[in-house]
């Protein structure tokens, strides 16, 4: 018999997750659950191939998951059934079952926020949209936290979540270990002789392999190749992930969590962004999993430590804040940067060696790891003053973990500084010396992290003297650049001026696209 539904349940790419809020009381008698492919999401920014992919099957077996629970699901596909829009998936199913009501979980992003508010008068329906629990903390928290301060930290909302959950917390409400943070446990550079063990791929199924197969012909707009896919697309699969970076990476994800290498893309990280993010892995169970690891003694707990911060910590401080500082963070430029984001962003094609790999790394396999995002490509954005919405529009296409809740607070704030200081006490500027220290990549360069001017030197060190020298007056007075500023201002005259001049000669080179050739013809300088 036919079922008459009273209810749509709407799911959304990224919300992928039984215990949903806007399914914890759906009836497979009454409700109707609706997802949808629309081509407005996958064109928005041009996104990754293999993100695109992801989502995708990963929506494709989360809505034969609810079948198997006897839930009829009107999905959208994007080949038999395209609709533009969710709302027009929405209105779509709406006509043809004469429904009412709907209810939602709210989404992660301001602009399907607004979409979603649209419904009731564009489409004459009910909207129940239902808070997010998918977090440690409601966003009404992280409200409290926020009002009365001058300064949003990370570290002190961290803290308060970590003494509501207990997690890595002693029964008298001190910390495990006696301090919260083990940061400068944390900066190691990867020995010569040491290879980080490979992550564990999926080999694709029937619905991961028919979109792997269509994914260049039917999105020729977005960019990235599937040739290395090999992501979880199931819950099943995402904890076999989780569970084989806990026995294997996490006991050294500590140590080596700042350190790049040319041996290996991903070294100990974890890789499970993109599957908290979807909702295949829940935040709370990742952290419970490292905690469990450390008690058992099987990793110590600088990593462990280090590890939950990313997620209690960052994660949800970064959520927090996107939705506190409203749908127009984002549209500010504090250093007034205006320089267009270079070819080579696209194709990898430029000759230092740092953002060859990084860049190179992010364009094969949609993931770069958080040092890599932040302290090679997203400190050349800064020195180099690219235009703070470009590059966002770049994140957010790249990755496969990104969506904007996430990626905006972390390139806009943290990476370009580009909100004047809302996240981060201060730029994440840093010359090639951090490079070289914390890689290898300087040893196979054709420039040299110890030269400051000349036609070897490193282009980070004279671009890192350039910013802090045009910025001044933005950054003078900030406590934490007072020693940079010092220097630079007991360095002769003529050194500041040399320094200058090769920057702004690369800067020239970098506006002509010269640095988009080979470096083998390379004549930079
Ligand atoms: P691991 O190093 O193993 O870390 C464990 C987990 O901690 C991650 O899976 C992630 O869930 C969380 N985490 C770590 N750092 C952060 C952070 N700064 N903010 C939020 N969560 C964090 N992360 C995204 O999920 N989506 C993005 O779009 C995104 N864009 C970024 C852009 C820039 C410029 C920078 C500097 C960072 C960005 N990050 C983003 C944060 C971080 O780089 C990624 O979460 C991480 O690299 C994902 O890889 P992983 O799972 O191996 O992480
Ligand atoms: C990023 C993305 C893509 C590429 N495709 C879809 C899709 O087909 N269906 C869908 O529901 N969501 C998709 N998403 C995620 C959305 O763009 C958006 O980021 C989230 O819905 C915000 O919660
Ligand atoms: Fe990057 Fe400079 Fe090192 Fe080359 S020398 S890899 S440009 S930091």
């Amino acid at each position: 018999m036919k079922r008459r539904f009273q209810t749509i349940r709407f799911v959304l790419g990224d919300q992928l997750t039984p215990g949903l809020s806007s399914l914890s009381d759906a009836d497979p008698d009454r409700d109707l659950i609706v997802m949808a492919e629309p081509r407005n999401e996958a064109t928005y920014v041009p996104h990754h191939r293999q993100k695109i992919v992801m989502i995708l099957s990963a929506m494709r077996h989360f809505a034969d998951e609810l079948r198997d629970q006897g839930f009829e699901v009107a999905y959208f596909d994007y080949q038999d059934r395209p609709v533009t829009s969710f709302t027009e998936a929405l209105k779509a199913a709406i006509d043809a079952h004469d429904i009412q009501h709907a209810v939602i979980t709210q989404p992660g992003e301001w602009r399907v926020k607004h979409e979603i508010e649209s419904w009731s008068e564009k489409l004459g329906v009910s909207v129940d949209i239902r808070p997010d629990d998918r977090f440690f903390a409601p966003l009404a928290a992280f409200e409290d936290f926020a009002k009365d301060r001058k300064e949003l930290r990370m570290e002190y909302f961290y803290r308060g979540l970590r003494r509501e959950t207990g997690i890595l917390m002693e029964p008298d409400g001190k910390p495990v270990g006696g301090q919260w943070n083990f940061d400068h446990d944390n900066r190691k550079r990867l020995p010569d002789d040491v290879t980080p063990p490979a992550p564990k791929t999926f080999a694709p199924d029937k619905i991961t392999q028919a979109l792997l197969d269509r994914a260049m012909d039917d999105f020729p707009d977005a960019l990235g190749d599937v040739a290395t896919f090999g992501w979880p697309v199931t819950r099943k699969d995402a904890l076999i992930a989780l569970d084989q970076f806990i026995t294997h990476r996490l006991p050294c994800f500590g140590d080596y969590q700042d350190a790049m290498t040319v041996k290996s893309a991903t070294l100990y990280h974890s890789l499970i962004s993109p599957c908290i993010n979807i909702g295949l892995l829940l935040p709370d169970e990742v952290c419970r999993a490292a905690e469990k690891a450390y008690h058992e003694g099987k990793a110590p707990l600088n990593a462990v430590e280090g590890f939950i911060r990313q997620i209690l910590g960052w994660r949800e401080y970064v959520r927090g804040l996107y939705w506190y500082l409203g749908p127009d963070y984002g549209s500010g430029n504090h250093f007034k940067a205006r320089r267009p984001l270079p070819g080579f962003f696209w194709d990898g094609d430029v000759p230092m060696k740092c953002l060859k790999q990084a860049i190179g790394e992010t364009l094969e396999n949609a993931y770069a790891h958080h040092i890599q995002r932040l302290m090679v490509i997203g400190n050349f954005a800064l020195l180099a003053g690219l235009d703070p919405k470009e590059v966002c529009d770049w994140y957010l296409a790249v990755y496969i973990d990104a969506f904007e809740w996430v990626e905006l607070p972390n390139t806009f704030g943290m990476a370009l500084y580009a909100d004047g200081g809302k996240m981060a006490s201060k730029p994440y500027a840093a010359s090639g010396k951090y490079i070289d220290r914390m890689s290898d990549y300087c040893q196979g360069c054709q420039f040299n992290p110890r030269k400051n001017t000349g036609t070897d030197a490193c282009p980070f060190n004279a671009l890192y003297w350039h910013f802090m020298d045009r910025n001044a007056d933005k950054l003078g007075n900030n406590p934490r650049l007072g020693m940079p500023y010092r220097n630079w201002a007991r360095m002769k005259d003529d050194n500041k001026r040399e320094l200058i001049n090769q920057a702004e000669a690369f800067l020239s080179k970098l506006d002509d696209g010269k640095l988009d050739t080979s470096p083998a013809q390379a004549d930079l300088f």
